[in-house]
C-alpha cells in the first residue's frame, strides 16, 4: 500500500476531531489527497455498530461483546474505506483505531492484551498505522470538555479509574514504540496545540513523498 495511515488517539475531549480537521487542511493545501474518517464507524454499517457501542442501554454489554463489535466495525471500515484509500496513495487521518481498543477494552475493561492482539492480527493482517498522534491531557480536563457537550455516551459514564487506565495505556504504548507515536500535550490552548502539530508537518510531508 502506498498511502499514509495516520491515527489520532487520546482520551475523551482531547481535541482529536478538531485537530484532525486542522491537519487535513494543512495537507490538502499542499495538494495531498486526505481521507478523514473515524472509529468506531466510517461506513454506514460500521456507524450502526457505533450506535450500539455508544448508546447507553438497560442491558449491560459484556466486555467481550464490546470487543467483538469494535473489531466487526473495524473489518468493515478497513475493507470499505481505509484499504482502498491507502491503495490509491491517499493520506488517511483516522480518529481512533486499534490503540483505542488496547486503551478502552484492555486498560479500561481489563481484557487481556493477548486477546486483543489475536483479533488485531485476524482483522488487520500486518496493517498498522504509520504514525499515531496521542493527544494527552489530564482526565478531569477531558471529561469536563466532554461534559460541556451535553449528554454523556456509554463510555463517558464510566468511573474515574476507567479513564485513568485508558490514559495510562496510551502513554505506555507510546513510550514502548517511540518511532510510531508522537505524544501531543492537549491541555495547552488550541493555538499552541496546533503550533506544535505544525512542527510535525515536514515529517508528514517527507513520509508522504517517501
Ligand atoms: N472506543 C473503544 O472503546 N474502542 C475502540 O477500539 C474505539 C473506540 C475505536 C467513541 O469515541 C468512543 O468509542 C470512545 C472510545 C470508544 N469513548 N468515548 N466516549 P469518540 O472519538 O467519538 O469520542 P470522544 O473521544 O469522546 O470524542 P470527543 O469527545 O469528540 O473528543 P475529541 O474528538 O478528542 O475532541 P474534540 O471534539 O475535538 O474537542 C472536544 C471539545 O474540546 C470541543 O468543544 C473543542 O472545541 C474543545 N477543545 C479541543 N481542543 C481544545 C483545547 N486545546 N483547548 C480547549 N478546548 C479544546
Amino acid at each position: 500500500m502506498s498511502g499514509l495511515f495516520i491515527t489520532l488517539e487520546g482520551p475523551e475531549g482531547a481535541g482529536k476531531s478538531t485537530n484532525r480537521e486542522y491537519l487535513a487542511e494543512r495537507l490538502r493545501e499542499r495538494g495531498i489527497e486526505v481521507v478523514l474518517t473515524r472509529e468506531p464507524g466510517g461506513t454506514p454499517l460500521a456507524e450502526r455498530i457505533r450506535e450500539l457501542l455508544l448508546t447507553p442501554s438497560d442491558e449491560t454489554m459484556g466486555a467481550d461483546t464490546e470487543l467483538l463489535l469494535v473489531f466487526a466495525a473495524r473489518a468493515q471500515h478497513l475493507a470499505g474505506v481505509i484499504k482502498p484509500a491507502l491503495a490509491r496513495g491517499a493520506v488517511v487521518l483516522c480518529d481512533r483505531f486499534t490503540d483505542a481498543t488496547y486503551a478502552y477494552q484492555g486498560g479500561g475493561r481489563g481484557l487481556p492484551e493477548a486477546r486483543i492482539a489475536l483479533l488485531e492480527n485476524f482483522v488487520q493482517g500486518d496493517l498498522r498505522p504509520d504514525l499515531t498522534l496521542v493527544f494527552d491531557l489530564p482526565v478531569e480536563i477531558g471529561l469536563s470538555r466532554a461534559a460541556a457537550r451535553g449528554r454523556l455516551d456509554r463510555f463517558e459514564q464510566e468511573q474515574r479509574s476507567f479513564f485513568d487506565a485508558v490514559r495510562h495505556t496510551y502513554l505506555r504504548r507510546a513510550e514502548a514504540a517511540k518511532e510510531r507515536y508522537r505524544v501531543i500535550d492537549a491541555a495547552l490552548p488550541l493555538a499552541e496545540v496546533q503550533a506544535n502539530l505544525y512542527t510535525l508537518l515536514p515529517e508528514l510531508l517527507e513520509r508522504c513523498n517517501g
